[in-house]
Parts: C-alpha cells; sequence; structure tokens
C-alpha cells in the first residue's frame, strides 16, 4: 500500500512562447496523492538547474490552477525566494525541500497554502509559496517565518507580495507586504 497524501497535487509546467498569451503556456502535467507517486513524477522530470530560461513549475492543491485569477488564489499572495543561479545544486535542493515540506504537510497553517512555485529566468530562479489569503496577517507570518526556518535561509530575506499587487507591478522591484 503507497503512503497517502493529505491532498492531491496537480503539476503544472509553463514554457515562454512569444505568440501566446501567458494562460495558454500554462500545461497541466498530472496529479499525485502518494509519497511514492510525488517521487516517480519528481524524478521523471528535469530538475529546475536542467531547464532553460522562461521554464517555470508549479505545483498547487488540485483544483487550483496556479494562477492569480483563480477563485482561491485571487485573495492572495505569495513569498518569493530569489535564488542564485551559480548554485545549481542549491536550487535544486531548495525547489525539492519546499515540495516536501508542503506535500508533507509540515507548515502549520498548510491550509493557506495553494501551491508552489519555480520561475527559472536569466539573472535569479524564484521560488515561491502561494497563500490563500494575503490579509491573514498571522498565517502568512507564521508561514514566512517558518519558511526561512525549512529552508535555512537566515541570511536571505524573502519578500511577501500580494497578488492584487503582482497584476500591476511588475518587474523585480515591487511593495512587498512583508518582508522577513
Ligand atoms: P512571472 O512569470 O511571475 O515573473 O511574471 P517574471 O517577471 O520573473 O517573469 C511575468 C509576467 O507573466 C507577469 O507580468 C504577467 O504578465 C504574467 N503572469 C504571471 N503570472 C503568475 C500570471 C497570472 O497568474 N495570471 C496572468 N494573467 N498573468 C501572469
Amino acid at each position: 500500500i503507497k503512503h497517502p497524501l493529505e491532498h492531491t497535487w496537480t503539476v503544472w509546467h509553463w514554457e515562454n512562447d512569444r505568440s501566446k498569451n501567458w494562460s495558454d503556456m500554462l500545461n497541466e502535467v498530472t496529479s499525485f496523492n502518494t509519497v511514492e507517486d510525488f517521487f516517480t513524477v519528481y524524478y521523471f522530470i528535469k530538475p529546475p538547474s536542467q531547464l532553460s530560461v522562461f521554464n517555470d513549475y508549479m505545483v498547487f492543491k488540485q483544483g487550483v490552477r496556479p494562477m492569480w485569477e483563480d477563485d482561491i488564489n485571487k485573495d492572495g499572495g505569495r513569498w518569493i525566494i530569489m535564488l542564485d543561479k551559480n548554485t545549481k545544486a542549491m536550487n535544486d535542493k531548495l525547489w525539492q525541500d519546499l515540495l516536501l515540506c508542503s506535500i508533507g504537510e509540515c507548515f502549520q497553517h498548510s491550509n493557506e497554502i495553494n501551491g508552489v512555485v519555480i520561475n527559472v529566468r536569466n539573472k535569479a530562479n524564484k521560488l515561491s509559496l502561494w497563500t490563500r489569503n494575503s490579509a491573514n496577517a498571522h498565517a502568512v507570518l507564521t508561514l514566512g517565518q517558518q519558511l526561512k526556518g525549512l529552508l535555512k535561509l537566515t541570511n536571505v530575506e524573502i519578500q511577501y507580495q500580494a497578488h492584487k499587487d503582482a497584476m500591476v507591478q511588475h518587474g523585480p522591484n515591487f511593495n512587498a507586504m512583508y518582508k522577513l
């Protein structure tokens, strides 16, 4: 018998294609709801360090589309961790840790978690933890503190951005709701 997870999670892949709208570049890959099936998927797909730039992985609870507009995301936001691209193995390890902590329900307030994302970009990669309600300051801050602890990011600043702000603020400089 396989070891069941608390939730079923869906893996999405995004790849840039200038001829398409952002949401048309999103593809649903597969879903899993056991530890064993997670690892089968995890080792089947390329690690982030082997993806070309302008590729993303998104892993979200089943039924939540990995976009701001989804009903479950629209009042939410994300904790963002900028990753130095020079440390490939470290990038892959942090992505794996973030996944394992999320699907393994390591976080308090894990009911506030909608999904996790890694964006592979030119200068830096971006790891994020998407939460359901940006107005729930207690849950947001607790999750941020745990994120820093679990991923051992003591000397790295992480920033929380509401999706409503992300919709109007583009680029690497934005007004963070919280910084830790
Ligand atoms: P990004 O891929 O999150 O980060 O957003 P990046 O700046 O490091 O590449 C880049 C752009 O993709 C945004 O400015 C939007 O145009 C588009 N985009 C990203 N997300 C997550 C969404 C989304 O959820 N909905 C829509 N409509 N566009 C998005």
